[in-house]
């Protein structure tokens, strides 16, 4: 498939799952669906299908885990915007869900969202139940559960809120952040896109190390474009903040040189792992040119 077909069934997918969500009284489901709906790039899943079809994976098998990350990605977001964080008002071109609802929905709708993506990563979602073997569905929760939480992507949110506005940081502090915050997930995006194509553990254990480098390039990237007006965020935020960004550290020939070089190298990973690898070096390839 394309990456085309591949973000049509993502979107068909995620429109399933958005059918099943219960309409109660009160604010929390349509909040809910309004935190999926966002226009989001889908990177994330994008990266858990196109791994799966470069290892000769189905697509049906990789779909939960495809939402699963993306649901984690948006959990994370909307926590990240809420006053006690980023205070941030606009994402994906709209008003942040604190502004849209209340910050007390938005929690719950976050938390709700981690903890539904476990689900759906073991059971499928109500039209289109799914059941994964046994050992793959116990190797995609370690993965995502160990990326995402303390060790993962809440640990380097921690370390970020730790060193904003501070000074004496060195390159290997920026790097450590920034893995373990963004890296983190899209690596595991990757390894769970090799899990659902029923990969080995070593290779596996590889996705997730080339998956890190894309995650920083994506990050430096991310930051460079902090200074553009028009992306449906808040531009110039991180710089005001004092938050340690690699434009902070380094000039802008430098970081997109970094983001180049450690894509280089993830590229190079997965042309030796997966014997279908095209689409998704030319995905992540693509993820350098990024305006948005
Ligand atoms: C608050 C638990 C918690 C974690 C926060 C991921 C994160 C950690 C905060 C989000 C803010 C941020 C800028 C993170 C860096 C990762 C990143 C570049 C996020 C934006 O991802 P995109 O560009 O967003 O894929 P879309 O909207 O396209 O999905």
């Amino acid at each position: 498939m394309t990456p085309f077909h591949l973000q049509g069934a993502f979107s068909d997918y995620l429109c399933s799952y958005h059918r099943s969500l219960p309409r109660e009284r009160g604010d929390f489901w349509e909040a809910y669906r309004y935190a999926l709906d966002g226009a989001g790039k889908r990177v994330r899943p994008m990266l858990v299908l196109l791994c799966n079809q470069a290892l000769g994976g189905r697509v049906a098998n990789a779909l939960p885990a495809a939402l699963a990350v993306e649901m984690i990605h948006t959990y994370s977001l909307i926590h990240d915007d809420l006053p006690c964080m980023d205070d941030d008002r606009l994402r994906r071109g709209r008003p942040t869900l604190h502004m849209a609802y209340d910050e007390a929905t938005a929690l719950l709708v976050g938390d709700a969202l981690l903890t539904d993506a476990f689900h759906v990563l073991t059971t499928g979602i109500p039209d289109m139940p799914h059941s994964p073997r046994p050992d793959d569905a116990l190797a995609m929760v370690r993965e995502l559960s160990a990326c995402s939480g303390g060790l993962g992507m809440v640990g380097g949110q921690a370390m970020d809120t730790y060193w904003t506005g501070r000074t004496g940081y060195s390159q290997q502090d920026l790097d450590g952040i920034h893995r373990r915050k963004t890296g983190h997930l899209i690596a595991a995006s990757l390894a769970l896109g090799g899990i659902s194509a029923h990969a080995d553990e070593t290779t596996v254990r590889e996705l997730h190390t080339c998956g890190e480098r894309v995650g920083l390039a994506f990050q430096i990237i991310d930051d460079t474009l902090d200074e553009t007006v028009g992306i449906g965020k808040t531009s110039g935020k991180d710089l005001a903040q004092g938050k340690l960004t690699y434009r902070a550290m380094m000039s802008r020939p430098e970081a997109l040189a970094r983001a180049r070089q450690l894509t280089e190298e993830a590229l190079a990973g997965f042309k030796r792992l997966a014997p279908k690898a095209e689409e998704l070096q030319n995905y992540i390839a693509g993820l350098l040119e990024r305006r948005i």
